[in-house]
């Protein structure tokens, strides 16, 4: 569209993203504009967008239905519909949810599940609801598994949409009340048990979980739940010992005090407690001893807990077995080696509580064996870059980009069956693969997982001989940064943006073994639930202390999980977070648009604009624009063929004529507007004139 003085546009904004504004002046390729903010700003033409000036108020639910889909125009919308307590949108088939950090009333109740029970998506507004009875219509219509895929970041509101997914397809495909311990009944119950042992308070998030989770609802040829699986991800470990004010523990330490009195779960939480508290001073050159008595007395409350041996319990702390092909000796660590032992012990106990309690979860629910169709939710932690990120980011990172290659191929097959529908000519256009950085990340050999667990594997390595390593093998990688003066940092340019890491603790993080020492220990405590996480190994069992890479292991576990959800056909939720102050009616522009690129929205955007990004039925199409060929409207033709005349007599080319829309390329709306804007202001004038003269 010509920009000219008076056009209404979009200009870039520090502070805001975008603004709205008129231009005052073009100069050349330069327009000035003053914005509504009252600013004056000076800019290159190619940098405004233009304005619909006839956009609804209250915004539009599909974000396809914008007539110029860009940037701007997709943010704005979002942010007037939030202002309404709208918070569901969609784009396409793409559900955006933004958090409403309060609770908006009725918009979860029984009566609106009804409303949306078997109702064409796009019939009523834009719901979590809809998305889900898509997915369970289309399993029992066409027999194919589904899966709906939650994604955002920390606070975004994952858990709380997979909750009331899990209420929808409860009551969808639910037993008759009066069979009181349903499978659906105990697959809602699992959460709060879940949410004690894996969620916890973070900065982000007062309820952030701190695992992925992959629900399996399974359905029988009735569309009645029959039984359901749950799979977690990458449990955070480390906040087991290592919490940073004001973040806290997970939930379970806290509601210890309610608990049942010493159950055996709670045993071990009580027990872990004890053992934080238990410090090491030096003795001698480099041995260690415990501190004081306040910590003799944790120690001895540690071992009733755990119902072993008080010295064994202080000896598996504070020394470690060298083994030499002639003896056994015992080799003291010092107080910094204790203490390191001594939350390796208490983070491998609480993961492998964790794994029993989701064990113990999945017998009770029960699966099916002769279930046909399966409707999965992935509840997964959306991309992360910190001042400092680790080695957890990094797996978190990696699973995106996983998932992030599997939208981008979705996208792409929604946005060609929408052509074909039409039955109109579209040659295949071309979208930003990510292979490469997955390469860069999991190729074996020779990707950073591969190079990670060779490092580990070789004695004498540190985080320094790694990083060197990544240095050397990938300096002409486009994917891999080695930052300025860096030593042991490296940057991986992801789909989302680019992420520094911190090797540091790459190597330990990676190492998933449980020392020898603890695991006899704790294999012959008394208490029988104890022994039984640590299971005393045979001879077929890989033997403690050998290293085992939680990299490998993960990588893995991610493949299995695509595996599945390439055999189902996915939905997509994207979850924003519209503040981080965590609170209501609070729209940050910058930070939303920041996860609306990294949630591959804007991906998807790009490609509906590489094809054609607007479509409009030919009515609709002949109402807004016949003025611009009044003509074509008396000739009595037929639709499509008055829509190709208004086309043609504007000297449009490149767009579609389909069965029952036409569909136009990026802009050409705002060209047809523009000159429709035009040939109004004109005709005025000739009217002003025409007054004028009869004055
Ligand atoms: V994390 O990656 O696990 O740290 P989530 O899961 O994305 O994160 P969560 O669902 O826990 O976020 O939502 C955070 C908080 O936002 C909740 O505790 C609620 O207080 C609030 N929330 C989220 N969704 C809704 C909603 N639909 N209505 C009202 C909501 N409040
Ligand atoms: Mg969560």
């Amino acid at each position: 569209m010509e920009i000219t003085a008076g056009s209404h546009v979009w200009v870039e904004d520090q502070e805001l993203a975008w603004v709205d504004g008129v231009v005052t002046s073009v100069n050349g390729n330069e327009a000035e504009v003053e914005t509504i903010n009252g600013n004056q700003v000076t800019t290159k033409l190619s940098k405004l967008y233009p304005k619909d000036m006839e956009a609804p108020d209250t915004g539009v639910d599909d974000m396809t239905k914008l007539s110029y889909l860009h940037e701007p125009a997709v943010l704005h919308n979002l942010a007037i519909r939030y202002g309404i307590k709208e918070i569901y949108t969609y784009c396409g088939n793409i559900l955006i949810a933004i958090n409403p950090f309060q609770a908006i009333s009725h918009l979860y109740d029984t009566k609106l599940m009804d409303s949306y029970k078997g109702a064409q998506l796009g019939d009523r507004s834009p719901h979590v609801f809809a998305i889900t009875d898509v997915a369970y219509r289309a399993m029992n219509n066409e027999g194919k598994s589904n899966s709906i895929l939650v994604s955002g970041e920390s606070g975004a509101g994952k858990t709380e949409t997979t909750k009331m997914i899990m209420r929808y397809l409860a009551y969808l495909g639910g037993h008759a009340a009066a069979e009181a311990r349903t499978v659906e009944r105990k697959v809602l119950e699992s959460n709060p048990v879940l949410e004690a042992f894996g969620n916890a308070k973070t900065v982000r998030n007062n309820n952030s979980s701190r695992f992925g989770k992959f629900v399996e609802i399974q359905f029988d040829a009735r569309g009645q739940i029959s039984g359901a699986a749950i799979r977690t991800y990458l449990l955070e470990k480390s906040r087991v010992c290592q919490i940073s004010e004001p973040e806290r523990n997970y939930h379970c330490f806290y509601l210890l005090c309610a608990a049942p009195p010493k159950d055996a779960i709670f045993r071990i939480v009580a027990a872990i407690l004890h053992l934080g508290n238990i410090a090491f001073a030096l003795e001698g050159e480099d041995s260690s001893v415990l501190e004081d008595d306040k910590a003799k007395f944790h120690l001895q409350v540690a071992a009733e807990l755990l119902m072993c041996d008080l010295e064994a319990l202080e000896t598996a702390l504070c020394k470690r077995n060298m083994v030499t092909p002639e003896e056994v000796i015992k080799r003291s660590l010092d107080p910094l080696g204790a203490a390191i032992s001594r939350d390796g012990l208490a983070k491998t106990i609480y993961a492998r509580l964790f794994d029993w309690l989701v064990k113990k979860i999945n017998v009770s629910i029960g699966q099916d064996p002769d279930s046909k169709c399966l409707i999965g939710v992935l509840d997964i932690y959306g991309f992360e870059s910190f001042k400092t990120s680790s080695f957890e980011q990094f797996c978190i990172n990696f699973t995106n980009e996983k998932l992030q290659q599997h939208f981008n191929q979705h996208v792409f097959k929604m946005e060609q069956s929408v052509y074909q529908e039409e039955e109109i000519d579209w040659s295949y256009i071309d979208f930003v693969d990510n292979q490469d950085v997955l390469d860069l990340i999991e190729k074996k050999p020779g990707g950073i997982i591969s190079l990670l667990d060779e490092t580990c594997m070789f004695p004498k390595s540190t985080h320094e001989t790694f990083a060197q390593k990544l240095y050397q093998t990938f300096k002409d990688h486009k994917r891999f940064v080695k930052p300025k003066l860096a030593r042991t940092e490296f940057t991986i340019v992801h789909y989302a943006g680019e992420v520094q890491y911190q090797c540091d603790q790459f190597l330990d993080k990676n190492k998933d073994y449980i020392v020898p020492e603890h695991q006899e220990l704790l294999s012959t405590s008394k208490c029988s639930f104890i022994a039984s996480l640590f299971p005393s190994l045979n001879a077929e069992t890989p033997k403690s202390g050998k290293f085992s890479s939680i990299g490998s292991r993960f990588k893995l576990q991610l493949q299995q999980l695509m595996d599945i959800l390439n055999s189902t056909e996915p939905h997509y939720i994207r979850c924003i977070k519209p503040n981080s102050d965590l609170r209501p009616e609070i729209f940050e522009n910058v930070s939303v648009l920041q996860q609306l690129r990294s949630g591959g929205v804007l991906e998807a955007i790009r490609v509906k604009c590489e094809g054609y990004p607007t479509n409009r039925i030919f009515s609709e199409f002949l109402e807004r624009f016949s003025i611009l060929a009044p003509e074509v409207l008396k000739e009595n033709v037929e639709e499509n063929v008055a829509c190709k005349s208004i086309m043609e007599k504007v000297g449009l080319s490149n767009y579609q004529i389909g069965k029952t829309k036409i569909f136009l390329r990026a802009g050409q709306m705002a060209e047809l507007d523009g000159r429709k804007a035009k040939l109004l202001g004109e005709s005025a004038k000739v009217i002003q004139k025409q007054v004028r003269s009869r004055i």
